[in-house]
């Protein structure tokens, strides 16, 4: 399993109704802002259209860039990603790991502390635990569970926990220093009038 100093303290994720933007397009922006762990989410429903645009992204991402696809392990491997984001109704993290290998990077979906608390026993390298606040990025969200939640399962599971949900980067140290390894942003970094890389970069700096 990958190690845990692959997660930086953002941890971006793409989203193709914020931008007009491809996946391609966002990631480079996010990639200038200094973002170095890219998750590529389309809950668009066509997987060709997902999977050309995974191939778009492998084929111009630098090496230290890691690459995750969102929910699809088939993509995963056929574009020879770094690994993937898994949710609870997905393919169990066993089976991707076994489908992936040992070196790819599967990150698990959690929403209370008892699913985190089972993820943590599961192979995988992160989990994440969201909506930590309310998100009008995700359909049908899980009950917002709080900033109070990511310092009790950081304390209680072993691996790297990652904070998902309505994050801003104003509200990212917090949550950082609450104990979570990373925070996932989708909204606040892709939304305009400040430029993508611009905000990223800005955030990385301070
Ligand atoms: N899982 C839990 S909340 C969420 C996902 C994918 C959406 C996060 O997006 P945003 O815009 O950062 O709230
Ligand atoms: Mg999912």
């Amino acid at each position: 399993m990958a190690p845990s100093s692959l997660l930086p303290p953002i941890y971006a994720i793409t989203d193709l109704s914020l931008t007009g933007l491809s996946h391609l397009e966002q990631v480079e922006r996010l990639i200038a802002g200094g973002a170095t762990l890219i998750q590529l989410r389309d809950k668009g429903g066509d997987c060709q259209a997902f999977y050309q645009a995974a191939r778009e992204v492998m084929a111009a991402r630098p090496p230290e860039v890691r690459i995750l696809i969102n929910d699809r392990v088939d993509i995963a491997l056929a574009v020879a990603a770094d690994g993937v984001h898994l949710g609870q109704t997905d393919l169990p993290p066993a089976v991707a790991r076994r489908l992936l290998g040992e070196a790819a990077i599967i990150g698990f979906s959690t929403h209370s502390l008892e699913q985190a608390e089972a993820a943590d026993q599961l192979p995988v390298d992160y989990v994440a635990l969201g909506p930590i606040f309310p998100t009008r990025t995700k359909a049908n969200p899980s009950p917002v569970v709080g900033t109070a939640l990511v310092s009790q399962v950081a304390g209680r599971i072993s691996k790297p926990l990652v904070a998902i949900g309505g994050i801003t980067l104003a509200a990212a140290p917090a949550i950082l220093g609450a104990g979570a390894a990373s925070v996932a942003i989708i909204s606040d970094l892709l939304t305009p009038p400040v430029s993508i890389r611009e905000k990223l970069f800005r955030f990385l700096q301070e």
